[in-house]
């Protein structure tokens, strides 16, 4: 069996690996991933008990136990770069044997929920309110390093969304969708629809400060692209790389977000904290019973 060598997963010496500083028992198989490391112990004061605790930069894990249900909670950071390093350090831990460095004969498919916070595209997907993501369609061109494929539909959808949204500047856009298995236990209180990441805040958001941008019509287009019964609810930076990745390793992905910002009425929530709250005591009660 190959053998990965020790520049290719690095372990540390405490037999965890190098960025999330997590050894595999320390991780469960239920995963929430948020981006703000202060979230993460927003997360675990609701844990029955908390088993594990650490943090690498900004890789905050708690690992413990809601209505004996185990659930590790992990930060991510901002953005696509971040989930490369979360969701293949995630997959060695339960996947790669860290004594021999092969991988598994038998694979583990890890539940991974991500909760966060993202900007509606759509009139009535108002500030404060939740959208959890039916796919993620990426423009931050993470996927495009790794081999991939689209399905027939997937490439129509794509197709479709070059023509209309006329990103012909940008990389070459990618979409997965999300675990059917999890998303059906997120119905009541979530929009749904595509979530677009993009691989910054400000002008991949399509945002003016002081800089012009390639695309000023990027988040009218992105709120006016239709195919068939799917529309774009929101965009963020982190959901089409946690897709992307959990689907190619096998994993069951599922990324929820609160709206903080409208960008059709060009509205900030007046309390986004209290809207995470929200979001996080109705995850868990979810969470802890499936
Ligand atoms: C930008 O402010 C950050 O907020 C959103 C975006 O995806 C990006 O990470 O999510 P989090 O609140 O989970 O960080
Ligand atoms: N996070 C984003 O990425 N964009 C927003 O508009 C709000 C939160």
């Amino acid at each position: 069996m190959k053998q990965i060598a020790p520049s290719e997963l690095i372990i540390n010496s405490r037999g965890a690996v190098y960025h999330l500083d997590v050894r595999p028992e320390e991780l469960a198989t239920t995963i929430i991933t948020v981006g703000d490391p202060d979230r993460v112990a927003l997360l675990s004061r609701h844990f029955d008990n908390v088993e594990f605790k650490r943090q690498h930069r900004e890789f905050i894990t708690h690992t413990g136990t809601i209505n004996n249900k185990r659930l590790s909670v992990v930060s991510t950071g901002i953005g696509p770069d971040n989930i490369d390093i979360v969701i293949n350090e995630l997959d060695a831990l339960v996947n790669i044997d860290f004594e021999t460095r092969t991988i598994k004969e038998e694979l583990t498919a890890l539940q991974i929920m991500r909760l966060g916070t993202c900007g509606s595209l759509q009139k009535d997907i108002p500030v404060d309110n939740f959208v959890a993501s039916t796919h993620g369609l990426g423009l931050d061109n993470l996927l495009n390093f790794y081999r991939h494929e689209h399905n027939d539909e997937e490439k129509l959808l794509l197709q479709s969304f070059m023509t209309q949204t006329q990103l012909n500047n940008s990389s070459q856009p990618y979409i997965s969708g999300a675990s059917a298995s999890l998303l059906k236990n997120f119905v009541d209180g979530f929009h749904q629809g595509i979530t677009v990441t993009c691989p910054g805040f400000y002008g991949p958001q399509g945002r003016v400060l002081r800089l012009g941008l390639s695309n000023p019509q990027l988040v009218d287009r992105l709120t006016d692209f239709s195919f068939g019964q799917h529309r774009i609810s929101n965009f963020e930076m982190e959901t089409s790389a946690i897709y992307g990745l959990g689907r190619l390793l096998g994993h069951h992905c599922l990324s929820l977000n609160a709206v903080v910002a409208n960008r059709v009425v060009k509205e900030f929530s007046k309390d986004s904290a209290a809207a995470v709250n929200k979001l996080i005591e109705k995850v868990l009660g979810i969470v802890s019973t499936i």
